[in-house]
């Protein structure tokens, strides 16, 4: 899963970043784009670690592009932040992450701190960028629609949708919400439009304002929102687990933000994880809500899905509560899928094929 975190200029997403990760986080200020790998944390692989005893547990993992910080006060920021913005396209979504804390040391995006019009100004950028490229695409079509090429009808297919995208956007509407089918999707699925992928929204609050609610002024509410304070947890973060239990008791705090961060990017792209277990490896496999057996033993290998006879499925609750595989059969709750099987989240997944 790769995502990008955007921001404006010193919102805090060097500091997320570093809090997720617990890595030192990259110098402020950086011109470019920096990507960091972060681990997802699981309890279910850790459980079955200690059952299984594997060689080694593979968690999953979220490549986070850490993008500098946004600035639209003048030409050249507007300019770089295009520049940045096309050269994320491709990540599966954003996490917008504004400002809301207080700090005299830090200068504010526009002299003032307002998370509310920051998401605002970030959406309609991002918003601005995809019309830039649909008046160009609509440009080039209109001059080759006529022509009798290979490609007219296709083009004229595409024209007609882009027209319908660039009303969308005049009406301050992200392309996601007007795509309708897969036929749409393939037309414009090369582009990378922005505003096709989900959003989460992170509100960097001060230092014990973590559930103060924020008004985001209806900025936010078709997404997933949370509410941190980087820089407690990316202290947080460099603690060993003890200390870090013990200075969350005195914060008031439940639990890392880092596991709400990674919960809420599942969320956000309806992600589910199943789990494959042995003596060489324990492991979790992110999927889409509502893939098939089929399917989900593609993305362990091309082989597997090829070859699948069946899917050999316990449920995790079910091992838990039952101690052992061997007690799980006993029980008579190691089920046989087939293919068209809906994978659910947390099935331990053993995967039966022949190539
Ligand atoms: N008080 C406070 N300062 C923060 C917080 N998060 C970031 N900062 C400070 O704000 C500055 C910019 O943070 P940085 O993560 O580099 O922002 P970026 O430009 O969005 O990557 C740094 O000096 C941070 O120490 C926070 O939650 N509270
Ligand atoms: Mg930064």
């Amino acid at each position: 899963m790769k995502i990008a975190l955007l921001g404006m200029s010193q919102s805090g997403k060097s500091t997320l970043l570093s809090a997720i990760s617990g890595k030192t986080p990259a110098i402020t200020g950086q011109a470019e784009i920096h990507e960091q790998v972060v681990g997802v944390p699981d309890d279910r692989l850790d459980w079955l670690t200690q059952l299984y005893q594997p060689k080694k547990t593979v968690h999953a993992t979220i490549e986070c592009m850490d993008v500098p910080g946004l600035s639209f006060l003048d030409e050249h920021g507007r300019t770089n932040a295009r520049r940045l913005l096309n050269e994320i396209r491709t990540v599966e979504m954003f996490v917008l992450v504004v400002r809301a804390f207080e700090n005299a040391s830090v200068a504010a995006y526009r002299q003032s701190v307002n998370p509310a019009r920051d998401l605002q100004e970030l959406k309609t950028e991002m918003l601005l960028t995809d019309l830039e490229m649909i008046t160009t695409r609509i440009d080039r079509l209109q001059k080759q629609v006529n022509k009798p090429v290979k490609t007219q009808a296709r083009d004229k297919q595409e024209l007609e949708l882009q027209l319908k995208l660039q009303d969308a956007i005049e009406a301050d509407r992200p392309i996601r919400g007007v795509i309708e089918n897969d036929l749409q999707m393939d037309l414009i699925r090369p582009l990378n439009f922005l505003t096709l992928k989900p959003l989460m929204a992170v509100v960097n609050v001060s230092e014990g304002q973590w559930s103060k609610p924020i008004d985001l002024e209806n900025g936010a509410k078709d997404m997933q929102v949370i509410q941190l304070s980087a820089a407690i947890e990316a202290e947080l973060a460099q603690l060993d687990p003890i200390s870090r239990g013990d200075f969350m008791k005195d914060l008031g705090l439940e639990e890392p933000a880092s596991k709400r961060f990674i919960q809420s990017c599942y969320r956000t792209l309806g992600l589910i994880s199943f789990l494959t277990v042995g003596k060489d490896e324990v492991r979790a496999w992110p999927i889409e809500k509502g893939t098939s057996a089929l399917d989900a033993a593609g993305k362990i290998h091309s082989d597997i899905k090829r070859g699948f006879i069946r899917a050999e499925t316990m449920s995790y609750t079910d091992l838990t509560e039952l101690g052992d595989e061997k007690a799980v059969k006993a029980a008579g709750k190691m089920r046989l899928e087939g293919k068209q099987y809906v994978v659910q989240d947390g099935d331990i997944i053993n995967f039966r094929f022949n190539v």
